[in-house]
């Protein structure tokens, strides 16, 4: 095979931060050895990668008044101007793309290729997006001002895509930011914001407080925010809606997921195959979006089933750096614990458990693509977000039957049809409970369109126009008549 990416590049900027990362606040990195601060470690090998500050109230409320005194100058720019902003940013990614795909594979235990080809392209991608918006933004949203000091908080599957996703929106439009990643993979936040302060972003207008959860809340509680935006799991939602209840703050959440992807007995049966690789196997499974429930009807199944296993005998999964590898490893111990507990309740709960044969690579947190069948609906693992490289499947005979098993989730976030007959797979589409439906597809992204849940996948929209809705308000304003002898 290919030789595995250098990490070379990636290893050196990290020993230029031997002594750890501070915040990122009014355009400079605070003192890294000043407060409480933690390790984290390489998912794929378990050994540490770097020390990262944990932001404390005060931290957060340095961070929230240098977002602040920033923001009026900020909007003040106008669209051609922090336009400008964002290209640079853009160009930043792009002319660091090899850096940040690294440092990412490194701190995620995702396979290189992935980082390579998505997370980093489609970061750049939504920057451009943006900075479209924001040249437009006098003359689309001219009855619309941006909401202030925005808050937000990422999640640790997909680092750099979701800070793109956040912060692309919330700056285009006239917002300053307070990003606080996710404490298992800060690290693709902290040499962005590096990369911003070099391309010359003005300071103040995006920070960056690293720190876990208490960090998280202390955001959300926090008086001079106007806006949260989470991305994360269902449960901390929950709590951020409460917290943000009877408070002016605005609030998006992108939560859970266990969506559908169901194959009628007319699909293309191969592409079909393909579809379900992409949809639970891609980023070891811990997607939102992913696939989870492949609902088949029953003329297919069991020959379906077989093509599948044959599949699963060819992913590999290895070191993320070997850009022959197709999975890589889970977040951390505690998340692959969460894997293995779920499968083992699903085979208490009846289900039949196949894991592609071959060994694992010792150390990280490796986990093999998975395949439930004879599956309950009403079971644990046909009902809650496993969120790692497990398949739960299902059988229909009708199309009623398969609208009424995809519809049988607390969530809503996406959800995938297969048939060549145009009439069924566009007559189910529109009856299934989620933001997103793709026809003969899976994960198909576009940062000109708005993706979000339904129901307890959350609200609100990324991407696209509506996506800048969630970062405006509607201003109305109205003028006395001049009088006649006026
Ligand atoms: O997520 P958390 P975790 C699901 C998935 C996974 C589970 C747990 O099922 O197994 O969540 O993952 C911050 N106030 N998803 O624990 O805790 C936290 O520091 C404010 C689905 O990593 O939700 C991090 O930055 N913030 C998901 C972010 O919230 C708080 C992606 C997300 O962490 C906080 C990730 C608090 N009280 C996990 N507590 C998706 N839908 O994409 C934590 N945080």
């Amino acid at each position: 095979g290919p030789a595995p990416e250098s990490d070379t590049d990636a290893r050196e900027w990290l020993a230029r931060h031997a002594e750890g990362f501070g915040h990122f606040i009014d355009g400079r990195f605070t003192l890294a050895a000043e407060g409480a601060h933690f390790d984290t470690a390489e998912p794929a090998t378990g050994q540490r990668l770097a020390r990262i500050a944990q932001g404390s109230a005060k931290d957060v409320d340095a961070a929230v008044a240098a977002a602040r005194a920033a923001q009026p100058g900020w909007f003040a720019l106008g669209g051609h101007g922090r336009a400008r902003h964002l290209y640079a940013l853009a160009r930043m990614v792009q002319r660091h793309a090899r850096l940040l795909a690294v440092v990412e594979a490194l701190d995620n235990g995702k396979p290189i290729r992935e980082t390579r080809d998505l997370d980093v392209p489609l970061a750049a991608r939504h920057f451009y997006h943006h900075a479209g918006w924001a040249q437009l933004q006098e003359r689309e949203f001219a009855d619309q001002v941006p909401l202030g000091v925005v808050g937000q908080i990422i999640p640790w599957n997909f680092p750099l895509l979701m800070l793109a996703w956040k912060i692309a929106p919330a700056l285009a439009l006239g917002n300053t930011v307070v990003l606080k990643p996710a404490e298992f993979t800060p690290l693709s936040a902290l040499l962005f914001a590096e990369l911003a302060a070099q391309a010359g972003l003005p300071r103040g207008v995006l920070n960056v407080v690293t720190g876990d959860g208490a960090t998280g809340a202390a955001l959300v509680a926090h008086e001079g925010v106007d806006k949260i935006a989470f991305t994360g799991s269902t449960e901390v939602g929950r709590l951020i809606r409460t917290a943000t209840a009877g408070t002016g703050k605005s609030l998006t959440l992108e939560l859970g997921g266990k969506s559908p992807f169901i194959v009628f007995d007319d699909a293309d049966i191969d592409a079909a195959v393909e579809g379900v690789v992409d949809a639970i196997w891609f980023n070891q499974g811990q997607v939102c979006c992913a696939g989870s429930r492949l609902l088949l009807q029953e003329g297919i199944a069991d020959d379906f089933i077989a093509r599948l296993k044959r599949r699963m005998q060819t992913l590999r999964v290895g070191s993320p750096l070997d850009k022959a590898i197709d999975m890589g490893s889970l977040i951390d111990p505690t998340q692959l614990e969460r894997v293995r507990s779920l499968v083992a309740a699903g085979v208490r709960e009846g289900a039949s458990c196949y894991q592609a044969p071959g060994a694992l690579p010792p150390g990280g947190s490796f986990f093999p693509p998975t395949l439930l069948k004879g599956v309950q609906p009403a079971s644990t693992v046909a009902t809650e977000e496993i969120f790692g490289p497990v398949l739960v499947t299902m059988t229909f005979r009708t199309p009623d039957e398969a609208v009424a098993l995809a519809n049988n989730t607390r969530y809503g976030l996406a959800a995938s049809v297969w048939s060549e007959t145009i009439g069924l797979a566009l007559g189910i589409a529109p009856q299934l409970q989620a933001g997103v439906v793709w026809v003969n597809a899976t994960n198909l992204f576009d940062a000109g369109v708005g993706f979000g849940g339904y129901r307890e996948s959350g609200y609100g929209r990324e991407g696209g126009r509506e996506g800048c809705y969630e970062y405006l308000k509607p201003r109305a304003w109205a003028q006395r008549k001049p009088r006649a002898d006026d």
